[in-house]
């Protein structure tokens, strides 16, 4: 009898699906194993240590060592922790060739998003943020530039995929006028589609808010420069909600302080954590959030990475497979 319990355990563990798990520390990567386990009770989970070389069928990831994948050409699929791919693109030619790698979609994100966005171009719209900087002076003061109306103050949302797409269905039911720029044209209704290096242009140059949604891929690095945002028109806002790297910060500093940029909303800089002796942190036309415009949510998260893997293991092909060519 205790030979037969054994080849069944064995049996077991060698058919049993076996994950490899890594976060930082600083990320909680007990309680998303905790959550992972909920989705994934018949999978071996294991949180990935240096020197763990026994074999996995997925990996579920977020900044990982590459020790953790190099050489794993049995893997079926990595899987990210979250929607942008750009730290695992850097290591890309080093990754076992031929593993798919599949991001985070939406789970929650979209919704954070549109929040963070609708919160930031309202502020500007109802001038809130002048309103901060007079009670700092106590002053009693009533400011009104000119009257706005909101068909006059046009945002551009650079990006219109997942996160994107959300940001825009909200402005639009705030009743904001949206220019959309992406790389293939789109087709949404209320929205002024733009794509292409004369695209943007366009699309700046009759927006009083830009906001940067897109993924940082080579052909995106540095795009909110100089060049770019003097295509606002004077007394423009910028708004940064997906990398540090999409922004040239010097250029938008000059530009802040010339009052071509009337303001800045940034959740993401070129150094993470913000250097403490950073200009952006004492320049009050500038806002500074810690990265935190959309958080991975656990239980959404986990419950869209267990569906997925679930689905991989009935032979169905999972959404959100980041294509190398273009980099997202
Ligand atoms: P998607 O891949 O769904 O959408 C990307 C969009 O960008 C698409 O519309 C795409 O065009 C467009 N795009 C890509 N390259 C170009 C280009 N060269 N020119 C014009 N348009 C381009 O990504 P998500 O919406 O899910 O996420 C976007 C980014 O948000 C992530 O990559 C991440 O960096 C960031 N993020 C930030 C967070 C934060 O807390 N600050 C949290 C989560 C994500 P097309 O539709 O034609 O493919
Ligand atoms: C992400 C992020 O890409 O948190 O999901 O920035």
């Amino acid at each position: 009898l205790h030979f037969i319990k054994q080849i069944k355990t064995r049996k077991a563990t060698r058919f049993s699906m076996q994950i490899i798990f890594y976060i930082p520390e600083v990320n909680h990567p007990q309680q998303w194993l905790d959550a992972l386990r909920a989705q994934l009770p018949q999978a071996t989970l294991r949180y990935w240590q240096p020197g763990d070389t026994e074999p996995a069928d997925y990996a579920i990831v977020w900044a990982p060592p590459l020790e953790m994948l190099q050489t794993r050409n049995e893997l079926k699929a990595i899987f990210l922790l979250g929607a942008g791919a750009d730290s695992i693109m850097q290591i890309a030619a080093q990754l076992p060739a031929g593993v798919p790698v599949v991001r985070i979609e939406d789970a929650g994100m979209g919704a954070q998003m549109a929040e963070y966005v609708s919160y930031a171009v309202l502020r500007y719209f109802r001038c809130f943020d002048d309103y901060a900087r007079l009670q700092a002076e106590r002053q009693w003061e009533w400011h009104r530039p000119q009257e706005r109306h909101k068909k006059d103050f046009s945002v551009a949302v650079l990006g219109m995929g997942v996160l994107g797409t959300h940001i825009i269905a909200q402005l639009l039911q705030l009743g904001f006028p949206v220019n959309g720029w992406s790389r293939s044209p789109k087709q949404m209704d209320g929205v002024q589609s733009f794509s292409g290096s004369d695209g943007l242009r366009a699309c700046l140059s009759q927006s009083q808010v830009v906001v940067c949604i897109l993924p940082l891929t080579p052909e995106t690095t540095g795009i909110l420069n100089r060049d770019t945002l003097v295509q606002l028109p004077r007394g423009a806002y910028v708004i940064n909600v997906a990398r540090g790297k999409h922004l040239i910060e010097n250029d938008l500093l000059e530009l802040v302080q010339s009052g071509h940029i009337a303001g800045a909303t940034l959740d993401v800089f070129q150094q993470e954590p913000l250097p403490p002796e950073h200009a952006f942190w004492l320049e009050p036309r500038i806002t500074v959030t810690p990265h935190i415009a959309a958080r991975s949510l656990i239980q959404l998260s986990t419950a869209q990475l267990g569906a997925k893997i679930r689905g991989m293991a009935a032979g169905i092909a999972p959404s959100g497979v980041v294509d190398f060519t273009k980099g997202y």
